[in-house]
């Protein structure tokens, strides 16, 4: 699928890193350093409805991942997927009368517009669910083949257009490895298992927890060929194992999203991979995204509670303004939309634009601007602190550049580094 397009990244004198983030399954803030490339695998978007800020903060998040890798100078394979089949898409599409895949196709278009304006660097692969369908056949193909998976009969009265159509569940008792993402218990798995796309009532499943592989065809409903496995789709999360198996292969270096993929998602698709592959882990990292909320609820598509970032573009609210704001709450800490958030970030970016119209780029970098370029990568580095990172930005601009009155000129280095480093651009 078409990727969006990177903006430029400015080199910077030196090199940052390495990178420190919170590692979801080990419950600690680990050193993540690749040799030399860096894998990076992001779950995208399920296009029913358009990008809000909530979204907006995840791959904000893993820019600033791909942002310090490349710093530390690290040749980054980033990897995105677009769930462009899926229940709720299906469900948005049957709701308004639309087609399925012109709903996804406009959507998916809209969030690479909200990417490109708030300068989020484009992955290398964007790759569709519907476009991994041949990979996922042959990877459950051969779950089934080595046991892995088992098959469950769909009654005609469910719908299914074959005779002899079944659907294909995991097996999760033959994955010791199950559990080892979220360190969940099983009461707290089974809390939330139906209300994030699981089946744990489906007649004849071994465990309630297994996960559906394979759908089978059902009448009004979107099917591919499957081979061996007759007509229908893939389940949601296989399609993140193949396609980050195929991208980047395991183990790769983070795997990220939001917090509310941690289970079933993350555990499901790790387990899938490691069921293919025989190896663990999947990815090195798992680095979760707090949720961000609104109105005391976690903003949602399904709540309808959105602000959309399509929507404060069309309101002429400058993107990079939006940057900001979501740069100012530690992906790790849970947070509300107010406007007060806009707020602050409209006189933040007036205090920096100020001082950066003074730049003369023949200038030499002051001991002070070498120091305040430290600080914003040392403040990343370290699990990816990007309000103390925007403090020391703000003391460069209170300060000017190395103590001069203010008026006077200043290096390019502070305002490459904000730009590099935090992706917001203040030199036009
Ligand atoms: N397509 C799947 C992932 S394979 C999916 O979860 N799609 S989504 O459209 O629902 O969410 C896209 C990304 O935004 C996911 O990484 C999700 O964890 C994250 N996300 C969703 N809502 C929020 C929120 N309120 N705050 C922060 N991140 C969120
Ligand atoms: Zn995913």
């Amino acid at each position: 699928m078409k990727s969006w397009s990177s903006p430029p990244v400015p080199t910077l004198s030196g090199t940052g890193g390495p990178l420190r983030v919170h590692d979801t399954a080990s419950g600690q803030v680990q050193e993540i350093a690749p040799q030399e490339r860096a894998g990076l695998y992001v779950c995208g978007i399920t296009p029913y409805d358009a990008t809000h800020l909530g979204h907006a903060a995840t791959y904000l998040t893993f820019d600033l991942v791909q942002r310090v890798w490349l710093d530390a100078g690290l040749d980054v394979t980033y990897v995105q997927n677009v769930t462009d089949v899926d229940e709720p898409l299906l469900e948005r599409a049957a709701r308004d009368g639309v087609h399925w895949e012109d709903l996804a196709a406009g959507e998916i278009d809209l969030f690479r517009e909200d990417m490109e304006a708030l300068r989020i660097l484009a992955p290398a692969h964007y790759v569709g669910a519907v476009e991994g369908i041949p990979d996922d056949v042959r990877a459950i193909e051969q779950l089934v083949a080595s046991d892995a998976a088992y098959r469950i009969r769909v009654p005609r009265e469910d719908g299914a257009v074959e005779e002899e159509a079944h659907d294909v569940y995991l097996d999760l008792a033959g994955q010791p490895s199950f559990g080892s993402v979220s360190g969940w218990t099983r009461e707290q798995m089974m809390e939330v298992f139906a209300e994030r796309g699981g089946d744990p009532d489906r007649e004849g499943k071994r465990d309630r927890l297994d996960p559906l592989l394979w759908r089978a065809a059902r009448e009004g409903e979107p099917s591919w060929q499957g081979g061996s496995l007759g007509a229908g789709r893939p389940g949601w999360h296989i399609e993140c194992s193949t396609i980050a198996l195929t991208y980047l292969g395991a183990p790769f270096d983070v795997q990220g999203g939001g917090t509310d993929l941690i289970f079933p998602h993350h555990e499901m698709s790790a387990v899938q991979a490691s069921a293919l592959t025989g190896r663990e882990p999947f990815a090195r990292a798992y680095v979760h995204q707090a949720m961000v909320g609104l109105d005391g609820e976690k903003m949602s598509k399904s709540k309808g509670n959105l602000v959309l970032v399509s929507r404060l573009r069309r309101d002429g609210v400058e993107p990079m303004i939006v940057r900001l704001a979501l740069l100012d709450h530690h992906y790790r800490t849970e947070w509300e939309w107010t406007d007060d958030d806009l707020t602050s970030a409209t006189e933040r970016w007036g205090r920096w634009r100020a001082v950066a119209e003074r730049v003369d780029s023949e200038r030499a970098p002051s001991e002070a601007e070498l120091r305040t370029v430290a600080e914003v990568r040392a403040r990343l580095a370290d699990d990816l602190d990007a309000p103390g990172a925007l403090e020391s930005v703000d003391r460069w601009a209170e300060q000017g550049a190395g103590g001069g009155t203010s008026g006077s000129a200043v290096s390019r280095a502070v305002p490459d580094a904000v730009d590099a480093l935090l992706g917001v651009q203040l030199l036009r």
